[in-house]
């Protein structure tokens, strides 16, 4: 494979991971290449190829490899030194969130793979919010994460010169011109990626042509483009999450995953994106008449987000300079995260159902329903982007006047 730089790299297959083991010292003292008894091909997201190795007797292990394109569209292409940046995000996030990321095996800047902890007795959030499985803890996990993150990586954690030198450490241009385009433009223009039920148009044209969301969303494009507050994840939906419910004495376990668009950026965007996505999935249930899993479902925006701000609250007395970061000052930047998660919660579920890389929780809707979904998501959308104090009550009623 050669890369827009012209470099060479090899793709890693089914049949080529046992012998890829055997050449990386910090893989073969952890699995035996002559022990594994299965490799599979995992990935079903958009961006890499990522392969499940199973061993006899012990946990495996599970590689990543970034391509110098997309996934799912080849012919698009991206840096494949995304993956040296995930290597980099996923230490930082596992030393001041422990336990809440997969651990990192190895790191292979030439082949652009990333080993990871074997977590194949985890599963996908999506997947289980759309079967209507109710996991208990797993929104706080999650707004415990955002928390650490952005305490951890921020001013408040590392200190000025650390958190300058974290910010030049991290840019990562590409993939967030990946986001600046799907997330915050494509929808709100005439774009080939776009992809709109005909039964959906006019609801697209109330929502993408309505100047106060248009502003929304230009506001929330230059805070994401300009408010470096922290080492966010960038790309926290519901299926960059794996869940194992506790069960016979082995505790619940959450990890958030696919940290490749990690950036300095707002800690609101990861909030939102839970937001959003929680949005998606209470429409499904909505739309298949659970009006019980859907409360349940639009109850998680609340708990992620009282576990962040009970965790960073409780992070506060350790901040780096108490000079003027009084409480005052903790009781501003939880307002403006909270404000920043309604729109990035919206732009977040906007684009699923309008343009590029739509959501299994809409897209396996049987048609009608899936235009009533739609319709509820842009209604809930344009709530969250122009309304003075947005909430998830009104979220709902929206959700459910639209499917009714
Ligand atoms: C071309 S990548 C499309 C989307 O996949 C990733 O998961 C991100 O959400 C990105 O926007
Ligand atoms: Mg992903």
């Amino acid at each position: 494979m050669t890369t827009v730089t012209g470099q060479q790299y090899e793709k890693l297959t089914v049949e080529n991971v046992p012998a890829y083991i055997a050449s990386r010292p910090a893989l073969a003292r952890r699995v035996d290449p002559a022990a594994i008894t299965e490799v599979r091909e995992v990935g079903d997201g958009n961006m890499n190829i990522v392969f499940a190795v199973q061993v006899a007797g012990r946990p495996g292990v599970v590689l990543k490899q970034a391509m110098p394109y997309v996934r799912v569209a080849p012919d698009w292409p991206v840096t494949p030194d995304r993956n040296r940046i995930e290597a980099r995000v996923l230490a930082a996030h596992g030393d001041v969130a422990e336990g809440l990321v997969p651990a990192l095996y190895d790191e292979d800047e030439d082949r652009h793979v990333v080993a990871l902890e074997d977590l194949s007795d985890h599963q996908v959030w999506r997947g289980r919010l759309n079967d209507a499985v109710q996991d208990e803890g797993v929104a706080e996990d999650l707004g415990r994460y955002v928390a650490r993150v952005a305490f951890g990586t921020s001013v408040f954690g590392l200190g000025p010169y650390a958190h300058k030198a974290g910010v030049a450490a991290s840019v990562n241009p590409e993939l967030c011109e990946i986001t600046e385009d799907l997330v915050f433009t494509e929808p709100y223009i005439e774009h080939e990626h776009n992809r709109v039920l005909p039964a959906n148009a006019a609801d697209v044209a109330a929502y993408a042509g309505d100047p106060a969301v248009r502003t929304g969303i230009g506001l929330a494009k230059l805070s994401f483009m300009t408010h470096a507050e922290a080492l966010i994840h960038g790309d926290l939906h519901t299926g960059s999450v794996l869940v194992r419910p506790a069960s016979d004495g082995v505790p619940r376990s959450t990890r958030a995953f696919d940290v490749e668009f990690a950036f300095y950026g707002p800690a609101g965007f990861d909030i939102g994106a839970l937001w959003g996505n929680y949005a998606l999935a209470a429409a499904r249930a909505l739309a298949l008449k659970d009006e019980h899993h859907a409360t349940w479902v639009l109850g998680l925006a609340a708990q992620t987000w009282d576990a962040f701000a009970t965790e960073f609250t409780a992070l506060w007395p350790g901040r780096a300079d108490l000079r003027v970061f009084g409480d005052g000052v903790l009781e501003g930047y939880l307002a403006k995260v909270r404000a920043d998660a309604a729109r990035f919660a919206a732009a977040k579920a906007a684009r699923r159902v309008i343009g590029f890389s739509g959501v299994s929780d809409i897209q396996t809707l049987p048609e009608d329903l899936r235009v009533r979904a739609v319709r509820g998501v842009l209604r809930a959308a344009r709530h969250l982007l122009t309304a003075p104090a947005p909430s998830f009550t009104t979220v709902g009623g929206l959700l459910a006047d639209a499917v009714a």
